[in-house]
């Protein structure tokens, strides 16, 4: 992928002297927004009822469920506050302004965001999902799978025809994202040979912004949820070292999963907690990706001429907690998501070329993240059960 960056942008600066038309290679980019288009929808559905439904009746799985969709829920709306916050400071857009009708964008109009409240209860699910109305979607997809899971084991077809429809989904995301290489070439070469050189320096800033609003999270939620957990800090990331490598070097927190749980066993969690947390987390808690859909959202916006207002970017803390959920823990997932919140505020989708270049750095801070979330998660929760066990040396 930064492969086809560095491709496209070199591309797009020789294109022009050539007396190529730099527009004869958008085509290639509009095929991976489509591709990128095609996938949300069913993605998100099918994720979020196969998650809703292994979550299952929170009042079955008693106060450490609740305990742990609270940690959850406060931690990546800090995250996306944060994101939020760094980027409008720092402005990572800054710099190169491209007006909306320049790109030949489509833009959805906002809705305000007592309107997005109030019209959240789909009246029609297909028809929510024929409108690419996220915010119904995500409501209808969760009753459903806690409604799968309240039907027992009787029904479990249900359950397994929905893991494997999440399944498939993720396949086909991975599938895809084998095509992002060209698709990201193609659009930076018509970013570039159009608007010029200058359009990149942006990108580097977004790196460092979104470097910067990652190291203030884990000190402002992580630190002080470490320190009560009893764990030494030290201790904490000399144990998690093998598995933060897992996460930045695979994008994966999928991947990394196993050996968070053995970590966080060792640091003192108890079994019953972190065996449950560790995979929910897996599944739903990724801070780094809330973090990154701030950030990015500024950048976007900043980049297109768009001015977010307050009550848009509360919009985008509600979209980006809600889309962190629905993000797999694999490689670009949360490129993909991220298309949900720029629909959703008006920022046009031709942002995620541009995003989609540098990816990869970026997916390998925010997993990181993730993991560390999850780890914090589960010995936080684990304190709060009571339930902890000796460090293991
Ligand atoms: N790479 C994803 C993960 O494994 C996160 C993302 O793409 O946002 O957590």
């Amino acid at each position: 992928m930064l492969l086809a960056l560095f491709a496209g942008c070199i591309c797009g600066l020789v294109v022009p002297h050539l007396g190529i038309d730099p527009s004869y290679f958008k085509p290639l980019g509009d095929i991976f927004i489509n591709l990128i288009k095609m996938l949300v929808v069913p993605l998100v559905f099918a994720t979020l009822v196969a998650g809703a439904a292994a979550v299952g009746d929170v009042s079955r799985l008693g106060k450490i469920a609740i305990k742990s969709l609270i940690y959850y829920t406060v931690t990546t709306v800090f995250a996306v506050s944060i994101g939020l916050i760094v980027a409008n400071i720092l402005q990572p857009g800054s710099g190169v302004e491209i007006s909306q009708n320049a790109s030949n964008t489509i833009s959805v109009a906002p809705p305000s965001l007592l309107s997005v409240f109030m019209g959240i209860i789909p009246t029609n699910p297909v028809k929510s999902m024929t409108d690419g109305n996220m915010l119904q979607i995500i409501f209808f997809a969760v009753f459903l799978g806690v409604a799968i899971s309240s039907l027992g084991s009787k029904h479990n077809h249900i359950h397994q025809f929905f893991d494997s429809l999440a399944e498939a989904m993720l396949k086909l995301t991975s599938m895809v994202m084998m095509y992002a290489p060209i698709g990201v070439f193609g659009l930076l070469t018509y970013t570039v040979g159009t608007y010029g050189a200058e359009v990149l320096l942006p990108l580097l800033k977004l790196i460092m912004v979104m470097f910067v609003a990652c190291i203030i999270h884990i000190c402002i939620i992580y630190l002080p949820c470490i320190k009560y957990s009893g764990v030494p800090l030290k201790k904490f990331f000399k144990e998690l070292t093998s598995t933060i490598l897992v996460a930045f070097s695979s994008a994966s927190s999928a991947a990394a999963l196993s050996s968070n749980l053995q970590s966080v066993q060792r640091l003192g969690a108890s079994r019953p907690v972190s065996s449950f947390l560790i995979p929910l987390g897996n599944t739903i808690n990724m801070d780094g990706t809330a973090i990154y859909m701030g950030v990015c959202s500024i950048f976007a916006a900043t980049f297109f001429g768009i001015d977010l207002t307050f009550d848009k970017q509360i919009l985008i803390v509600i979209i980006a907690m809600l889309a962190s959920v629905g993000t797999m823990g694999v490689p670009g997932a949360g490129v993909i998501m991220i298309s949900m919140v720029f629909t959703q505020v008006g920022i046009p989708l031709e942002a995620i070329a541009l995003i989609a270049g540098i990816d990869r750095v970026l997916d390998m801070m925010r997993t990181t993240l993730n993991v560390l979330g999850d780890a914090t998660g589960a010995l936080t929760v684990s304190k709060a059960e009571n339930d902890m066990h000796p460090i293991q040396e």
